[in-house]
């Protein structure tokens, strides 16, 4: 009989660490953790965010974390469903805090124009199939002030005036990020497409974007399957950028 694991049941406590990420990228060269295997940290000494980005949380303060899950039964060419169903998990945990939260594409988490989440996959491709995927969550809980340097950070904190205790909150995040994986593992695409166009930022409504040295107005009409960023000029043109081919102005 397959035991079946969420993400959750196996958890590992850091003090400290360069990047949970990383801590489980090493792990998986030497050992395969059950699927959903947790590591969380209260301090990562270079917390990543893309392609060279840093990711900044003070010790004890926020949610900073990784989880390994083993998504073999989608193809690798709609690895951006990953993406979907961890953002969708982070939104529905932070509902049960506050309201107005979004989804800004592709995987940041807005909250009244402002950052609280940031997400980071890193995928291993086998063929065409993905063997494992470790998805890195940096959640900002009670931080109230960060580097000037940050364009437009927010915490829970923040935005509710509360204080939390981060033990309490890992076990409805991990639910909330169960749920939606286990639509993806049961193929329920569309629910999840559909709650994601719901949730995303600037969804159909006319912002200004830049390409290069041009900007210009368009309307987000939807994500396609390879994670695209799908925008409709005001010439009706469409036009499909994928990450970093694009700058929200
Ligand atoms: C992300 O990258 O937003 C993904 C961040 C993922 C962090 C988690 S923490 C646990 C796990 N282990 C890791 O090492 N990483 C993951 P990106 O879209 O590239 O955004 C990074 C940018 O967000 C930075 O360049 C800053 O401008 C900004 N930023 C950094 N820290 C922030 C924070 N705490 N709150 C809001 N914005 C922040």
């Amino acid at each position: 009989m397959k035991i079946i694991h969420s993400i959750g049941d196996n958890i590992i406590n850091l003090e400290t660490v360069d990047s949970t990420n990383n801590y489980l990228k090493e792990l998986l060269k030497v050992e395969t953790p059950q699927e959903g295997t947790v590591i969380i940290t209260q301090e990562q000494t270079a917390g990543r965010g893309q392609v060279g980005n840093c990711w900044e949380s003070n010790k004890g303060e926020n949610v900073t974390l990784s989880f390994v899950i083993y998504p073999t039964f989608i193809d690798a060419r709609n690895q951006f469903m990953i993406s979907k169903v961890i953002s969708l998990g982070i939104v529905d945990f932070l509902k049960t805090f506050i309201t107005d939260v979004k989804i800004k594409w592709p995987n940041d988490i807005y909250v009244n124009e402002k950052k609280i989440a940031g997400v980071l996959i890193e995928n291993t491709l086998i063929g065409n199939s993905i063997s494992s995927s470790i998805a890195g969550i940096g959640l900002n809980i009670n931080q109230k002030t960060f580097s000037p340097a940050l364009p437009n950070p927010t915490s829970l904190s923040l935005e509710t005036g509360d204080t939390y205790q981060l033990e309490e909150l890992y076990e409805t995040l991990f639910s909330k990020l169960n749920y939606w994986y286990n639509k993806l593992k049961t193929s329920k695409v569309d629910d999840i497409d559909i709650e994601y166009l719901f949730l995303l930022y600037r969804y159909q409504k006319l912002h200004q974007y830049k390409v290069g040295d041009e900007v210009f107005t368009a309307k987000i009409i939807d994500i396609d399957q390879f994670g695209r960023l799908c925008l409709l000029n005001e010439k009706k043109e469409l036009l499909q950028f994928a990450f970093k081919e694009v700058v929200f102005l």
